[in-house]
């Protein structure tokens, strides 16, 4: 058995997404941290199960990954998304997470870097999240940089995002991209955005808003051996999003609190998320809802788009 072929052990396929995958029909996968962590219940599943109406009613089958016993789920039923949006129990799984999880037959979210991983041993090239991990602000002295930017560096998968959260510090986490070599395409505007806010104030490499552009863009890459992911960054909806000055407020009182009740490691994240929804009165939590949603639409077309182009000599196989 070759190590591609072992890998396969540890996968199981959806019934619709196996399908999809033998039809060659086009496929998004989707994250299971942002259920599990990001955002509170009901609204988590409730956002998971709307995404993947949204991403089917445009053709392309959505494939949520978590690992569930013993195995990397890919495609969940509505019952598993809500075992892991309500149990509280789901571990947070990145990279070096994942063989622990697994081998323990342990309840797993997936997080970018562990959902581009999951992805990329399916054989599926888009995938839609919220926003990335990044470096965090004061890196310099907590070495917090996420494992998502790592992954960016090396697994071929394109990650459709509302860019980076504004608890993070954008200028390094581009700089960090640029020295991995992982592009950061924007879409609907020339700036990269900041999830709750529409402009991070920062230029992405290349605005490409078509998504066949995209799509040739991206097969290019990975035609000519450039292994890793792409980042496509998409705005979130004018409506629903909110002023940089506003969340940068909130955001520095709750990295206040997080300091004070010395909150580290992977419980920063989730810990931030929660204090800025509190504080924002909800309406992080509106922003982040709809931004998910647009960037399903985005992704849908992109992998609608790669279909079409067909698929190219470097891409991620089955
Ligand atoms: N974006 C969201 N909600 C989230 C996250 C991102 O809107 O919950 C999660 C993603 O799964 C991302 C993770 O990969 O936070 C980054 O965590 P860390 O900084 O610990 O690597
Ligand atoms: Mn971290």
């Amino acid at each position: 058995m070759t190590a591609e072929d072992l890998a396969q052990t540890w996968l199981v396929r959806s019934p619709p997404v196996a399908a999809a995958q033998a039809a060659r029909r086009p496929i998004v996968a989707l994250e299971s941290t942002l259920i599990a962590h990001g955002m509170p219940y009901p609204e988590n599943v409730g956002t998971a199960r709307a995404v993947q109406a949204l991403i089917r009613s445009m053709g392309v089958e959505p494939a949520t990954i978590a690992v569930i016993g013993g195995r990397i789920r890919i495609g969940l039923s509505d019952d598993e998304l809500e075992l892991l949006g309500r149990s509280g129990q789901a571990q947070k799984v990145s990279r070096r997470d994942l063989p622990a999880v697994l081998a323990g037959g342990e309840l797993g979210a997936t997080t970018v870097a562990g959902t581009m991983i999951c992805a990329a041993l399916a054989g599926i090239e888009v995938f839609v999240t919220g926003g990335i991990g990044g470096v965090h602000r004061g890196a310099q002295e907590t070495f917090d940089i996420s494992a998502d930017l790592q992954e960016l560096a090396k697994t071929s998968v394109a990650v459709v995002c509302a860019g980076a959260k504004s608890i993070l510090d954008i200028a390094l986490t581009l700089e960090y991209l640029e020295t991995q070599g992982v592009p950061v395409l924007s879409c609907e505007q020339d700036n990269f955005a900041a999830f709750y806010a529409r402009d991070s104030g920062f230029r992405a490499d290349h605005r490409l808003d078509d998504p066949a552009q995209q799509a040739r863009f991206i097969r290019t890459k990975w035609d000519l051996g450039l292994a890793g992911g792409v980042v496509l960054s998409a705005p979130v909806p004018q409506a629903a999003a909110m002023a940089r000055e506003e969340i940068d407020a909130v955001t520095l009182q709750a990295l206040a609190e997080a300091r004070r009740k010395g909150v580290t490691g992977k419980a920063v994240t989730p810990f931030l998320l929660d204090r800025i929804k509190l504080l924002t009165g909800g309406r992080s939590l509106a922003a982040n809802v709809a931004l998910v949603k647009h960037n399903a639409e985005v992704g849908a077309r992109l992998a609608l788009a790669l279909a079409q182009a067909g698929r190219g000599a470097g891409a991620a196989s089955p």
